[in-house]
C-alpha cells in the first residue's frame, strides 16, 4: 500500500463521523475506505471494516473510535481549494464556488483524516475525544428513525467544539424497500426530518446567543448613544437626516449586524447550500443537490446555480411554459416538486426496476441511461441487490459526494484553527466576545494559523490514550513478502545451508530465522520523501527495524503485550520521532508561569518514540507529522493518562537549555457520559492479583470513560458508563490487559441523601428551638449552635448545575487548591469511596460556565426568589460541600459581618482589576480577612467567668499581652477550620448510608468561646480543637435527621420504540423495575409508539435485554443517566395508624423501598443494619404445633 500523507494544508481535512447508535456510521466509513482500495467496493457497507474488535463485529456495535487517513484527488480551480469566506461559519456560502469550480480543472491531492465514533451512549466519551481533534463532522441520521437522543448530544458536541457539521441523511434505501413510500411521501418525510435537525441546532443557538445578543445590543446602544452625542453638534443634514445617520451607523456596525444575521442563517442545514447529503451507506451511494442540478441544468436550459436553489423546496416545473414556478403559481395543479420529479423518482425507478420482477431489458436500459459500466455477467446475475449496488455506486458514488461535501463545507485546518483556537484557549472570553479574539504571542500565532515550519513551536494535543497489541505495531508486524522477495529469501537460505553444511564441524547451528520478519510495512517511498524534509540527521529515520522495535519497548515486561499510544492532533509545527517534548497535563494553569509551584507538577517531559498515521486497523510509522494532522504517538505511556497538551520550541524537540516562557493547555474534552456503574473486581486465582492491577492500570489509561480506584476496604473498583461499557472493559481485562480470569462483584450504584419538610414529622429534638437546631457544648469551653435546613429546590439545582464554576471559584481562594491529587483526571474527581463526583447530567452540563461575579449575582437572584431567610444568603456562604463544590451550604448567621466566600471573591476581583497578580490578590485578601476576623473576634469570646470583657477591653483593661489576641485569633481560625471540616465530612457521608448529601444548608448560629480568667487553658483548648470536627459532623447529621430524610436515586431516562401490540409488555417491565413512563407519543404514520421512561439505575441491569426480548428485538433502549431523583419515602417511616398497621404489618419492610435501598448500601459498606433474624418465633412454634 503506497501512501503519501504529504499534502498542502489547504487540501487537508479532519472529520469525525457521529450519530446515534446504529445509524450507519461504520457502514458509511466503509465506502470511504473502498475509495482508497483498503477494502473492495463490493464489500463496502457490509464489512464494517473499522469495527476491528471481535466483540464489535459480533454485536454490530462500535465500541472504540478509530481513525483512518484517506487520500483522494479532486479537480479544483487554481486557487488551491475552494474558497472559504472568513467569519465563523465560513464555508456554507461556498457551495456556489464549489459548483462553478468543478468546471475548471486541475487535480490536486487531498487528505482526509476520518474518525469513526461509537454511537452507543456508554461510549459517548469517545465522541468528545474525537471531536476535539477534528474541524468538521459528518452527522448521520437514519432517515426513518430521525433525530434520536444521541443525535442531539452529538450535535451539541459539534456545537461546543465549534465543528462544522454536514448532515448525512442515511439509509435512504429504507424509504423505498422497507417502508415503501412514494417519492412524494418521501420528500415530505425528508423535509420534516431536516426541520427536526434544524430545530435542534436552533435551540443551541438560541441558548448561547440569548445572552450574547443582549450584550451585543447593549454595546450597540451604547455606541449609538455615544455617536449621537458626538454628532449632536454636527448639522443635521450632514447625513441627510437623523434617520439616515442611524443607517450610517448600521453600515458601520454592518460587520457585526451582518455577522449576527449570517451566523443564524448559516447554522442550519439546507440541501441547496450543499451541507446535506442524501445517502445509503449499505448500497454505496450518496448525493448532494449539485449533482442533479448539473445533470438537468443543460437539459432545461436553466442556470445550474438557479436550478440548485430550486431543487429543494416547493418549486415546480410548469409543463406548459417549461419554467420553474413557486407554489403560488400552481393554480391548483397537482405538480410534483422538482426534487421529487428529478431526483427521487429517478432513484425510485432504479430500485423498483432492479428489485421488482427481474427484467434484463429494463436493466440494460437503465445501465445505458445512467452511463455506468456493468459487466454482462453481472447484468444476467440473479443477485439483483448486488447489481443495484454496482449501478448506484457508479451513478452516485458515495465517496465522491462525501469528499466533495467535506472539502466544500469543512474548512482546512488553518482556517478552522483560526476560528476554533479562541474557544480552545480562552473559552469563556471567546463566547462572551462579540469580535473574534486575536493571537497574543508567537505561540498563539502559530496555533491560530496552523504553521507547519520545522522551526515553529510545536503544539499538539493528546485527546486519549489507546491500547494496541504490541504485535500490531508496524515495527513488529510481519510483512507479506512479494514473490520476488520470497525467491531471494529462499536463495539466501539455500546458500546459508550450503555454507553451514560445508563448515559442518559445529553442530548447534544458527536459529536466525526467528529474528527475521520484523519489518516496516511497505512505506519506503514515503520515508524516502520524508527524509528530504527532515532537518535532523537522516540516520534517525533510517534506523533499522529492530532498533525501532527496541525503541518502542515501552514496558519492559515481556508479558505485557499492549502498548499505549496517544491519539493526537498537531496544531502547530512538526512533531518528529525521537525528540523530547513537554506535556502539560489538564490541571496546568496557563495563567501562571510554567515554573510556578502550582504548575510545575503538571508539566512532564515525554520522549516521542514514534509517530504513526492511523489507517484503521493499521498504523503506519511516518517519522514525523506536520500541523493539521491527526496521528498516534508512542512514548507517553505512564506519563500522560488521559489527555495532555504537547509543546516544544521547534521540531528538534526540547534542548538542554529550553526554558518555556508560556505553555498552553488545550484540554477541554467534555465527557458527557459520567461513569455511574461501579463494580469491584478480583482475580479468580489470588496469585493473579498483580496481573489484575496492571491490567486495571492500562484500562484506566486507555479508556476515556473508565475509572479505576482502590477503595479503603482494599477492593479494586472500576467505574463504567453503563452495562455494555462494563462488559467491554471486563472483556478487555480478561483477554488483553490482565489476561487472567476475573470475578466481578454486584454492581454498585451511588445514591444521594437529603432531607425535606415532611408532613407528619415528630416534634423538633431541641425543644423551643427551630427544627434542625443542635446545640453543643464541648468541654465547657466552646459552645456552638448549628441549624440544618433543607435548601429550596431552586437553589440546590442552581448549585448542582454550576459545580464546575464553584470548583474554579473555590480553587481561586486557596493557594494549594487541588493539591490533593497529582493525577490528571481533570474531568472526573473520584473520592476515596469511589463516588464519582461528576454526576451532573447532560442537561445540567448545558449550563454555561460563569465568571465569579456572574455566579454570585445569579445565586443572589435565585436566593432572593426563594424568599424568607434565604434573601442575602449568598453573602453568608462559608463553604460548599461535599468536597467544597457540592450543593450543600455552610452559612453564617443572618447578622454576620464575616468576610466569606463572596466577600473574598470580590476582594480578589478588585485586586486583580487593579493589576495585582493572582498571588498578590490572594495575599491582600487574606490580610483583609484577618483584619476583619480580629474585628469580630470579640463577638465570639463569650462572657468570661471573671467579668464581661470584650477582646479590646481584655487587651487594654487587663493588660493582656498582644500575643493573647493572636492566640485567640489563631484559636478562632482553628475552630472555624474544624467546623468547616466537620461540615465537609457530614456532607460527604450522610447519616442514612454514608452517601453524599445534597440540597441541605447548615447555619452556624453561634460560636462562643469561654475563656477562663488566666486565658491559658491551652491544653484543654487543643483537646477541644481535636474533638470539634467529629462533634460538628455529628451535629450536622443530627440536625439533618430532625427533618424527614430522603434518599435520591440515580436515574436513567430511556426512549423505547414499541409497536402497539407489545406496548403493554414494555409498560409491565418498566413498572416492575420501579420506573415510570414520562411520555408516550405515536410516531406519525405508523403503529409505533415512542415511550420515554425514567428508571432507577439500580434497577436497570438487564433492562435493555429484557425489553429487547419482550419486543422481539424491535426496541433497544438507550439508557442515559439523567441525574438524581428523590424517592419520596422516609427510610425511617413505620406504619402508625391502624389501617397502615393492618395493611403493611408492624415494620412495613416490604413497602418501604427506601429502607431496603438504605439497608443494602449499609450492608455493603459493613455498617450496622438493624435487623431481627428470627421474627415472631412464638408464632412459628405455634404453627408447628
Ligand atoms: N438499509 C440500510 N441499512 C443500513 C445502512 N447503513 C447501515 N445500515 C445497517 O445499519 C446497521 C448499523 O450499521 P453500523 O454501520 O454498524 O452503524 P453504526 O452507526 O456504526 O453503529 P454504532 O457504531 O454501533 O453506533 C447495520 O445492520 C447496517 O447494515 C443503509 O444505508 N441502509
Ligand atoms: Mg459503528
Amino acid at each position: 500500500m503506497s501512501q503519501d500523507f504529504d499534502v498542502p494544508l489547504s487540501n487537508t481535512r479532519n472529520v469525525t463521523i457521529v450519530a446515534h447508535v446504529d445509524h450507519g456510521k461504520t457502514s458509511f466509513a466503509d465506502s470511504l475506505l473502498s475509495s482508497n482500495n483498503i477494502i473492495s467496493s463490493r464489500m463496502a457497507g457490509k464489512l464494517r471494516f473499522l469495527d476491528s474488535r471481535e466483540d464489535e463485529q459480533e454485536r454490530g456495535i462500535t465500541m472504540e473510535s478509530s481513525a483512518v487517513s484517506l487520500r483522494f484527488d479532486m479537480m479544483r480551480t487554481g486557487s488551491g481549494g475552494c474558497k472559504f469566506n472568513d467569519g465563523r461559519k465560513a464555508g456554507f456560502a461556498s457551495a456556489d464556488a464549489f459548483h462553478s469550480d468543478l468546471h475548471a480543472a486541475s487535480t490536486s491531492k487531498h487528505l482526509c483524516n476520518v474518525i469513526d465514533t461509537p454511537g452507543h451512549v456508554d461510549f459517548a466519551s469517545e465522541v468528545s475525544t474525537a471531536s476535539r481533534l477534528c474541524d468538521g463532522a459528518l452527522v448521520l441520521v437514519d432517515v426513518w428513525e430521525g433525530v434520536q437522543t444521541q443525535t442531539i448530544s452529538v450535535l451539541r458536541q459539534c456545537w461546543i467544539d465549534r465543528l462544522r457539521p454536514v448532515l448525512v441523511i442515511n439509509k435512504m434505501d429504507r424509504l423505498i424497500t422497507e417502508l415503501k413510500l412514494s417519492p412524494i411521501e418521501a420528500y415530505h418525510h425528508l423535509s420534516r426530518l431536516i426541520e427536526q435537525v434544524n430545530a435542534v441546532m436552533g435551540s443551541f443557538y438560541a441558548s448561547e446567543r440569548m445572552e450574547d445578543d443582549l450584550r451585543w445590543r447593549e454595546e450597540r446602544e451604547k455606541r449609538l448613544a455615544e455617536r449621537a452625542t458626538r454628532e449632536g453638534d454636527e448639522p443635521m443634514d450632514a447625513n441627510g437626516s437623523k434617520g439616515e445617520g442611524e443607517a450610517g451607523e448600521g453600515a458601520e456596525g454592518d460587520t457585526e449586524a451582518g455577522y449576527e444575521e449570517k451566523e443564524d442563517e448559516d447554522l442550519y442545514f439546507a440541501p441547496e447550500r450543499g451541507n446535506v447529503l442524501f445517502a445509503s451507506a449499505i448500497d454505496g451511494w450518496a448525493f448532494r443537490l449539485g449533482k442533479f442540478a448539473r445533470l438537468y441544468a443543460e437539459k432545461l436550459g436553466v442556470k445550474e446555480g438557479n436550478l440548485r436553489r430550486a431543487l429543494w423546496g416547493d418549486y415546480f416545473l410548469d409543463p406548459k411554459t417549461k419554467r420553474v414556478v413557486g407554489r403560488k403559481k400552481l393554480a391548483g395543479r397537482a405538480l410534483k416538486p422538482l426534487f421529487v420529479q428529478f431526483v427521487l423518482e429517478n432513484i425510485w425507478k432504479v430500485y423498483e426496476t432492479l428489485l421488482g420482477d427481474y427484467n434484463p431489458d429494463a436493466v440494460t436500459k437503465i445501465v445505458s441511461a445512467l452511463n455506468v459500466r456493468v459487466s454482462p455477467r453481472d447484468v444476467k446475475s440473479k443477485d439483483t441487490r448486488n447489481l443495484l449496488t454496482l449501478i448506484m455506486q457508479q451513478w452516485l458514488p458515495l465517496s465522491t459526494a462525501t469528499f466533495q461535501a467535506v472539502v466544500d463545507i469543512i474548512p482546512p485546518p488553518d482556517v478552522a484553527q483560526t476560528q476554533r483556537m479562541p474557544f480552545m484557549l480562552l473559552p469563556e472570553l471567546a463566547v462572551a466576545s462579540s469580535t473574534p479574539l486575536q493571537p497574543q504571542n508567537t505561540l498563539e500565532e502559530g496555533l491560530y494559523s496552523c504553521v507547519r515550519d520545522v522551526e515553529a513551536q510545536v503544539v499538539g494535543y493528546v485527546s486519549k490514550m489507546f491500547a494496541v497489541a504490541r504485535g500490531d505495531l508496524p515495527e513488529f508486524r510481519k510483512r507479506e513478502m512479494t514473490a520476488e522477495e520470497m525467491r531471494q529469501r529462499g536463495k539466501e537460505e539455500r546458500e546459508k545451508r550450503a555454507a553451514a553444511a560445508a563448515v559442518s564441524s559445529a553442530a548447534g547451528s544458527v536459529p536466525q530465522a526467528h529474528s527475521n520478519g520484523i519489518s516496516i510495512d511497505g512505506i519506503e517511498g514515503l520515508t524516502g520523501s520524508l527524509q528530504d524534509l527532515s532537518v535532523g540527521p537522516p540516520s534517525e529515520l533510517q534506523k533499522s527495524d529492530s532498533d525501532r522495535a527496541q525503541d518502542i519497548e515501552i514496558n519492559d515486561q515481556a508479558e505485557s503485550s499492549e502498548v499505549l499510544l496517544a491519539f493526537s492532533r498537531i496544531f502547530s509545527g512538526t512533531i518528529r520521532r525521537n525528540t523530547k517534548l513537554l506535556a502539560t497535563l489538564p490541571k496546568y494553569s496557563p495563567d501562571l508561569p510554567p515554573d510556578h509551584p502550582r504548575n510545575i507538577k503538571f508539566v512532564k517531559t515525554v520522549h516521542v518514540k514514534e509517530v504513526y498515521m492511523m489507517m484503521g486497523r493499521e498504523l503506519v510509522a511516518v517519522g514525523q507529522v506536520q500541523a493539521g494532522q491527526v496521528c498516534a504517538i508512542a512514548g507517553m505511556e505512564g506519563i500522560v493518562h488521559r489527555n495532555a497538551t504537547l509543546w516544544a520550541p521547534s521540531s528538534l524537540g526540547l534542548q538542554e537549555d529550553t526554558q518555556p516562557e508560556k505553555l498552553v493547555n488545550l484540554a477541554g474534552v467534555i465527557t458527557q457520559a459520567s461513569p455511574i456503574v461501579r463494580v469491584a473486581l478480583e482475580p479468580e486465582n489470588p496469585a493473579d492479583m498483580p496481573k489484575l492491577v496492571k491490567g486495571l492500570q492500562i484500562l484506566d489509561q486507555s479508556d476515556p470513560c473508565a475509572e479505576y480506584l482502590v477503595q479503603e476496604t482494599g477492593e479494586h473498583v472500576i467505574l463504567t458508563a453503563g452495562e455494555l461499557h462494563l462488559e467491554r472493559c471486563l472483556k478487555d481485562l480478561r483477554e488483553r490487559f490482565a489476561k487472567c480470569p476475573i470475578q466481578r462483584s454486584q454492581t454498585i450504584v451511588p445514591f444521594r441523601e437529603t432531607a425535606v419538610r415532611g408532613v407528619d414529622m415528630a416534634p423538633p429534638k431541641t425543644a423551643g428551638m427551630p427544627r434542625g437546631t443542635v446545640q453543643t457544648n464541648l468541654l465547657g469551653i466552646l459552645t456552638y449552635t448549628i441549624r440544618a435546613i433543607p435548601l429550596p429546590p431552586a437553589i440546590s439545582e442552581f448549585l448542582l448545575s454550576h459545580t464546575t464554576t464553584i470548583r474554579r471559584l473555590v480553587s481561586q481562594h486557596t493557594a494549594q487548591a487541588d493539591d490533593r491529587s497529582e493525577d490528571d483526571h481533570a474531568d472526573v474527581d473520584v473520592d476515596a469511596d469511589g463516588t464519582a463526583e461528576q454526576t451532573h447530567t447532560q442537561a445540567q452540563e448545558q449550563a454555561r460556565s460563569l465568571t465569579p461575579e456572574q455566579f454570585w449575582e445569579e445565586l443572589e437572584a435565585v436566593c432572593r426568589k426563594a424568599g424568607g431567610e434565604w434573601v442575602g444568603a449568598a453573602d453568608r456562604i462559608w463553604s460548599f460541600g461535599p468536597k467544597r463544590m457540592g450543593s450543600c451550604l455552610l452559612l453564617d448567621p443572618q447578622d454576620t459581618q464575616q468576610l466569606r466566600l463572596r466577600g473574598r471573591s470580590q476582594l480578589i476581583a478588585k485586586a486583580r482589576a487593579e493589576g495585582a497578580t493572582a498571588e498578590q490578590a490572594l495575599a491582600t485578601t487574606e490580610s483583609a480577612v484577618v483584619d476583619q476576623q480580629m474585628a469580630t473576634l470579640g463577638d465570639h469570646l463569650g462572657s468570661s467567668p471573671v467579668d464581661e470583657t470584650t477582646l479590646d477591653e481584655a487587651m487594654k483593661g487587663q493588660g493582656l499581652p498582644a500575643d493573647a489576641t493572636k492566640a485567640d485569633l489563631r484559636l478562632l481560625q482553628d475552630f472555624e477550620t474544624s467546623i468547616e471540616a466537620g461540615f465537609q465530612m457530614a456532607t460527604f457521608q450522610g447519616p442514612l448510608c454514608a452517601e453524599p448529601v445534597v440540597g441541605m444548608a447548615w447555619v452556624v448560629e453561634k460560636i462562643e468561646i469561654q475563656r477562663d480568667s488566666e486565658g491559658n487553658n491551652n491544653s484543654r483548648m487543643s483537646a477541644v480543637v481535636g474533638a470539634l470536627i467529629s462533634s460538628v459532623r455529628e451535629a450536622c447529621r443530627n440536625g439533618m435527621l430532625d427533618w424527614s430524610p430522603r434518599i435520591k436515586l440515580a436515574m436513567y431516562t430511556c426512549d423505547i420504540q414499541a409497536s402497539t401490540d407489545v406496548l403493554g409488555k414494555v409498560y409491565a417491565v418498566v413498572a416492575r423495575r420501579r420506573g415510570r413512563i414520562v411520555s408516550e407519543e405515536m410516531k406519525e404514520g405508523t403503529s409505533f409508539f415512542t415511550i420515554r421512561a425514567m428508571l432507577p439505575v439500580i434497577e436497570s441491569f438487564g433492562f435493555a435485554d429484557e425489553i429487547r426480548k419482550r419486543t422481539s428485538g424491535a426496541a433497544s433502549p438507550q439508557l442515559i443517566f439523567s441525574g438524581f431523583e428523590t424517592l419520596d419515602l422516609d427510610p425511617f417511616w413505620v406504619p402508625t395508624t391502624v389501617e397502615e398497621l393492618e395493611d403493611l404489618g408492624e415494620k412495613a419492610d416490604r413497602a418501604n423501598v427506601a429502607k431496603l435501598y438504605v439497608d443494602n448500601v449499609r450492608k455493603r459498606k459493613g455498617m450496622f443494619v438493624e435487623k431481627k433474624l428470627v421474627e415472631a418465633a412464638e408464632k412459628q412454634r405455634t404453627l408447628k404445633r
